[in-house]
């Protein structure tokens, strides 16, 4: 990077990084950083509520926040973004690896010396006229042997605030890193840099958008985009994309999965990590509540988006939730979809791109069955029913600390993890397959989660009912080549097996599947508790199932139908295999193999010969 050829000794005498904070490398990167993007000032965060407060009230005075009504909600914000910046922008995210393999067919690449001079450029005087933070961070508990630290710089005070809850933000993370301790560089900035005199936007932000990662170094730099996981660098960039790698070097698994604790009636308690890509409920079931007639169960959540998990000394793998906060999609969520979530918003929640009540409340499209006579929609517009437009955006987001979830797990901060019994893999199809398949072993379990497909629907862009695939729901997340990731996995399970230990089961669920009349059969929501206890079931040993050519279902016999009045025939209709579909299906796969084919495993091609051979006896 470009070294600054004279320093203004002024300026940086109010840039000296706080006495308690000891980590030169950080100190030093926080001075190199300036001194390219050339901030009027430096704030070196602590996390404390009074600089909440006090960042919350700058932008309420700039235009950027509005406070809503104490009454309705307490201590909460609504934040309206550019038209322009309302979404991740996977056209515009970059893995610049070394080699281009490395990143693979899945990722676009660059090379990162080319990368460096163009962000070099990008990046020079973005950030005149304004403060550049410095966020100090734990992806998970302070200290925990899973988490691990990091250290963003912004110019927006959004983002400042949203990781305050997003992730473990303040002071006490300097406490973590001390001296010598290593931490992931994350550089952002909206890349709209103030004249002296120029007024600012209430949303600034770039045309131009770079979200970029360098894996070989472990580093960060998102340009031009102020919006969630452009911006939240915590969040897909690190946890997700860069911890790949890092997991990927060291042996462990990050990944785009949920964690739910489950107890039987009996008291025995499971942990699950779920992978679904999005639109398929995953919030939903992250914060599940059983229904009446299954009351025994209790289901808790751990997180909701992401698990990091390391193999422990005894085999068996720990999960942590690397984030302290939700960032979940608004548009759908009401208390008859997600009672658990609506409870997690009343208080201490920043809103984005929600519509604005007459009262100072927020509302959006399925949060009530009537929607209210009059709103301000996320453009700032008047909004009635007859507008014929949604008022909020359809990835408007809330932003809401975890701990105020009521159905939240006791153990989702405990430092050690929490052991994982199974992983669930889900799409959304409206066919061929069944609502629930064990794999009938680990490399089973990898196949099922890499041909992981899901119908497009009206929340994506371009076609509808398309099957895409998307391998581990981590076709935009992994920060390396799909194929060596599938290895990776496999790789994991083959270290597990030498221990001996009581390895993770597999499933493949879908909610989605649909009959004649082309209405969902499964209904879904809480009912995915009568699935879930199968999946204990076999887990411990108690309940049996049937095999098929793709592994193996529960019969309408094995499942606790309790109040349920799903007959034989509908029940039916969502586990049956169908043989000339599995067949199209496998083609399908090839399709996947083909384009995955550099350093695709063996294993991958074996276990689908092994389901062809099955469909043909
Ligand atoms: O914007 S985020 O990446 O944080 C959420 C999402 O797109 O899944
Ligand atoms: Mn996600």
């Amino acid at each position: 990077m470009n070294q600054p050829a004279v320093v203004d000794q002024n300026v940086v005498a109010d840039r000296d990084a706080p006495a308690y904070v000891k980590n030169q490398k950080l100190i030093d990167w926080v001075q190199r950083v300036a001194a390219l993007t050339k901030p009027d000032r430096i704030e070196w965060c602590d996390g404390s509520e009074e600089e909440y407060d006090r960042l919350s009230q700058q932008m309420v005075d700039a235009g950027t926040l509005k406070r809503l009504n104490p009454a309705k909600r307490p201590n909460s914000y609504l934040a309206c973004s550019d038209p322009s910046d309302v979404a991740r922008v996977e056209d515009r995210t970059f893995i610049c690896s070394a080699r281009a393999s490395q990143a693979g067919p899945t990722n676009n690449w660059i090379d990162p010396a080319e990368m460096r001079l163009t962000l070099d450029g990008l990046f020079d005087g973005c950030m005149t006229g304004r403060t550049m933070f410095v966020v100090p961070f734990s992806m998970g508990p302070l200290g925990s042997p899973i988490a691990h630290i990091s250290v963003e710089l912004t110019d927006s005070p959004y983002v400042v605030t949203n990781m305050r809850i997003m992730t473990r933000m303040g002071r006490a993370v300097y406490d973590v890193l001390g001296a010598g301790g290593e931490f992931v560089p994350c550089l952002h900035s909206v890349g709209a840099p103030l004249q002296a005199g120029q007024k600012d936007v209430p949303w600034p932000c770039n045309d131009t958008k770079y979200i970029v990662h360098f894996p070989e170094s472990r580093e960060i730099w998102s340009f031009g985009s102020g919006y969630g996981g452009n911006a939240l660098l915590g969040k897909k960039c690190f946890a997700l994309r860069i911890a790949s790698t890092m997991g990927r070097d060291e042996g462990w698994l990050a990944e785009h999965m949920l964690i739910l604790g489950v107890t039987s009636p009996e008291g025995r308690k499971y942990h699950v990590a779920a992978a679904f890509p999005s639109a398929c409920g995953k919030t939903n079931f992250a914060m599940l509540i059983p229904p009446q007639d299954m009351a025994g169960w209790k289901v808790s959540t751990i997180g909701d988006d992401i698990a990091w998990i390391k193999p422990g000394r005894d085999g068996r793998l720990y999960a942590i939730n690397p984030e302290a906060g939700y960032f979940g999609v608004a548009p759908g969520t009401s208390e008859k979809t997600n009672f658990n979530a609506m409870a997690t918003l009343k208080e201490n929640v920043i809103f984005t791109n929600v519509a604005l009540t007459d009262d100072g409340d927020v509302w959006w499209e399925g949060m009530t069955d009537t929607p209210p006579a009059h709103l301000i929609d996320w453009q700032g517009n008047d909004w009635t029913p007859e507008s014929g437009k949604k008022a909020a955006h359809s990835n408007a987001r809330f932003t809401a600390p975890a701990a105020q979830c009521p159905s939240i797990d006791a153990d989702w901060e405990n430092p050690a993890g929490v052991a994982i019994d199974a992983f669930i893999f889900g799409g959304r199809r409206s066919d061929t397959v069944p609502l629930v398949t064990e794999a009938r072993n680990w490399n089973e379990g990898v196949y099922m989660a890499a041909t992981m497909g899901s119908e497009t629907t009206a929340a994506t862009v371009g076609q509808q009912g398309v099957v895409r695939r998307d391998p581990f729901a981590m076709l935009p997340f992994c920060g390396y080549n799909m194929s060596d990731y599938f290895g990776h996995w496999l790789k994991v399970g083959e270290r597990l097996e030498k221990l001996d230990a009581r390895l993770p089961k597999f499933f493949c669920v879908n909610w989605f599947r649909k009959g004649d009349d082309g209405k969902f059969v499964w209904p879904g929501f809480g009912d995915n508790m009568r699935v879930l206890s199968w999946m204990i079931g076999r887990i411990e040993g108690t309940a049996q199932g049937e095999e098929h050519a793709f592994g193996l279902s529960p019969r309408f016999e094995d499942i606790d139908w309790g109040a349920l009045d799903l007959t034989r025939e509908q029940f039916e209709r969502v586990v049956f295999v169908q043989d000339s579909a599995w067949r199209a299906e496998l083609e399908l796969h090839n399709e996947l193999f083909t384009k995955l084919a550099q350093g695709l495993p063996d294993e991958l091609a074996e276990t689908k010969a092994g389901i062809e051979k099955r469909l043909s006896a």
